[in-house]
């Protein structure tokens, strides 16, 4: 029996137990539920890419790699890599571009505008130990689909109250005992709402603050710039739904799951600011059974052995036609990047696209060297979650003719190349590990707190909360889209939001794809028609699916739908240098039949 643990991007790192010789019977190897069906299921069934190629034709390893080594003489270089494996591993090629002088990526497709919120007010940014979570009275989901992106914490609010805060009637939301149906983009003006509220019924946590966050009293000032009555008309809502969100609030222990969706804006880190500072006025940190969740920094803590001092262009906006050679490893830019029009127009100026990955998808169509990758069951790896505190060794489970691991693929390059002080593989493994705190049967990250800011704020956690006190955005006049605002109103189409979560059969754009939008029924679209769904930056047919779970001013297209990305603008958020998935409307157009 082989123990390992799932590398797919997802927060919950699974740690499983594998017999070689049952090989793909999979257990999982804890207490907290099964594993679930996108590693049992849907990543068997996606075929590998098995032969490596030059040019569309099909060679050997020896001559793929030649063939790199080549490509990455040329400069300027690029290493795009994106988040297809999660182990530590992937980042061993940060130390080849390092050396023969390339590029690398800053900037998030992900989580970077609500980590930078969280930077603001917190200093640092902690993971909430589930223990935590399953110690409240009330869990607000805030902005994230747990029941299919995170379903390994379902379990842990069994026998508490609910809110859910999701533009989506969720899973979760059917099952709440409160949801509010907010209008997209509108989290910060929801969680001032509900701070200002709270100070007026003074129910604000004085004590906490007096010693944790002094500065409260601005902040109360901050939140009485915003006018009430103009809130309540842009969320949709009345006094008395604040109210009934407020008595939730006020219980004992609370604890909020914030999740991607409120933070894919240019002001997604004013959004998290904003909660962060609501769980403040209401004295969440440090509490037992309280606190804010969202995707935490896994890497927070250990001393990284791959750090590099290499240059960094914007991951979220590449610009890839100005390199000779870009090497896209454990991603797929092609679909995953917003406005796919613009990256593609990008990657077709790059004299040597190489792609090192497992699956055939539309950045590998598009490369002149393609190398297959190992998966992670058939190399050595270490595991770190960006949703709880264990870390786990990967162990190979299975040998295979199939691909190269990224060690494996820096070494060979590096070869080539001439180049010295690449370590050995092992040594970088016991680098992760031996950072970490040893347990009977996993390790646990050397940032672990059972219950994170109770001595304060800031990476020693002798600061104070910093509170909000900033936002240049308005709801009636949103940069983004004033362009947009103006062609619509000429042409007096009416527009909607786009939401683009993930699917629940995917992971991002790996596994299974689709190709529909789903809409609210009362739209007046048919079931499976098709439409052009249409935003300033693109278009792309799509079919109708219905919907009754989401507003009627919005349009809902997964992240694994094959076009979404056309839609979507290649701007970065205020802070964090994030994607910005939904700063954007669009519109449907009936595609006539014949
Ligand atoms: N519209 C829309 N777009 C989005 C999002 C959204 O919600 N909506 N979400 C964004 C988010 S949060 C993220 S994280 C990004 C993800 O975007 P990407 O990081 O580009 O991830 P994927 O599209 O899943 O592509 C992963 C690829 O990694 C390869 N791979 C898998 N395992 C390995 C391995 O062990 N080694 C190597 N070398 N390759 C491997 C596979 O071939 C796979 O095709 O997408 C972003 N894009
Ligand atoms: N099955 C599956 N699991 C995954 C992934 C996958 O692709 N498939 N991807 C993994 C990755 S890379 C990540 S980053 C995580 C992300 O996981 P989540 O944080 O759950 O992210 P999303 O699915 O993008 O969206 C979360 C929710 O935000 C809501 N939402 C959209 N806009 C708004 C808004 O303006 N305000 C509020 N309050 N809510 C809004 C959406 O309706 C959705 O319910 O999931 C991981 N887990
Ligand atoms: S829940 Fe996440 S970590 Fe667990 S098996 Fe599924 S994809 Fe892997
Ligand atoms: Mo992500």
């Amino acid at each position: 029996m082989i123990h390992t643990a799932c590398g797919l991007d997802c927060p919950d790192a699974c740690a499983m137990i594998a017999d070689p010789a049952y090989f793909p019977k999979l257990a999982a190897d804890t207490s907290n539920g099964a594993l679930c069906s996108l590693l049992n299921k849907d990543m068997f069934q996606s075929p590998r890419i098995e032969i490596p190629r030059i040019g569309g034709v099909e060679v050997t390893m020896d001559e793929a790699l030649d063939a790199a080594a080549d490509a990455l003489k040329a400069s300027p270089s690029l290493l795009w890599r994106g988040s297809g494996n999660f182990g530590v591993m992937q980042e061993v090629t940060d130390l080849l571009f390092e050396k023969i002088g390339g590029m690398l990526t800053k900037g998030s497709l992900c989580d970077g505008a609500g980590d930078a919120g969280i930077l603001k007010g917190r200093g640092v940014n902690r993971t909430l130990p589930w223990e935590q979570v399953a110690k409240a009275d009330v869990v607000v989901v805030w902005g994230h689909n747990i029941t299919t992106t995170n379903t390994h914490i379902v379990p842990y609010l069994e026998g508490k109250k609910i809110v859910v805060i999701d533009p989506v009637v969720t899973a979760m939301a059917k099952k709440a005992d409160l949801h509010l149906q907010i209008a997209p983009r509108s989290d910060f003006y929801l969680a001032i709402l509900l701070a200002r509220l709270t100070f007026l019924e003074g129910r604000e946590a004085k004590g906490w603050m007096d010693e944790y966050a002094p500065e409260y009293e601005n902040f109360y000032d901050f939140t009485t710039d915003f006018r009430i009555k103009a809130i309540l008309s842009h969320l949709g809502m009345g006094l008395d739904d604040m109210g009934s969100l407020l008595t939730y609030l006020q219980e004992e222990r609370v604890v909020f799951l914030v999740g991607n969706g409120v933070q894919k804006y240019s002001i997604g880190h004013y959004a998290m600011w904003a909660i962060d500072s609501l769980a403040a006025v209401l004295g969440l940190w440090g509490r037992e059974g309280c606190g804010v969740g969202y995707l935490g920094n896994s890497k927070l803590g250990f001393d990284n052995p791959f750090q590099t001092q290499c240059k960094r262009v914007s991951k979220v906006a590449t610009r890839f036609g100005d390199f000779q050679t870009v090497l896209v490893q454990g991603g797929n830019p092609a679909e995953s990047m917003p406005d796919s029009n613009r990256v593609e127009d990008e990657l077709e100026k790059v004299k040597n696209l190489v792609y090192f990955g497992l699956y055939e998808n539309e950045t590998s169509k598009r490369s002149s060297i393609v190398i297959p990758a190992k998966s992670f069951f058939e190399k050595d790896d270490v595991r770190l979650s960006y949703g709880h505190h264990h870390v786990r060794k990967m162990n190979k489970v299975i040998e295979s003719s199939i691909g190269i691991s990224e060690y494996d693929f820096c070494r060979a390059i590096f070869e080539r190349l001439g180049l010295e002080g690449l370590k050995a593989e092992q040594y970088y493994i016991d680098a992760w590990l031996g950072q970490c705190q040893k347990h009977e049967d996993h390790y646990i990250s050397p940032e672990y707190q059972e219950n994170p800011y109770k001595e304060g704020f800031g990476s020693d956690d002798d600061e104070k909360f910093v509170w909000i006190d900033e936002f240049d955005d308005s709801f009636e006049n949103v940069k983004h889209l004033r362009k947009f605002r103006k062609k619509r109103d000429k042409t007096d189409q009416e527009s909607f939001w786009l939401l683009t979560p993930k699917a629940k059969h995917a992971l991002n754009t790996q596994f299974r794809r689709g190709d529909s939008v789903q809409l609210h029924p009362g739209l007046g679209y048919s079931k499976d028609e098709k439409v052009l769904i249409s935003s300033e930056y693109g278009s792309h047919e799509f079919i109708v699916h219905h919907n009754k779970d989401i507003r009627t001013d919005c349009v809902l297209i997964e992240a694994n739908v094959i076009g979404v990305n056309k839609l979507t603008p290649s701007i970065e958020s205020e802070e964090g240098e994030s994607a910005c998935y939904q700063e954007v409307k669009v519109t449907i157009e009936r595609i006539s039949q014949g």
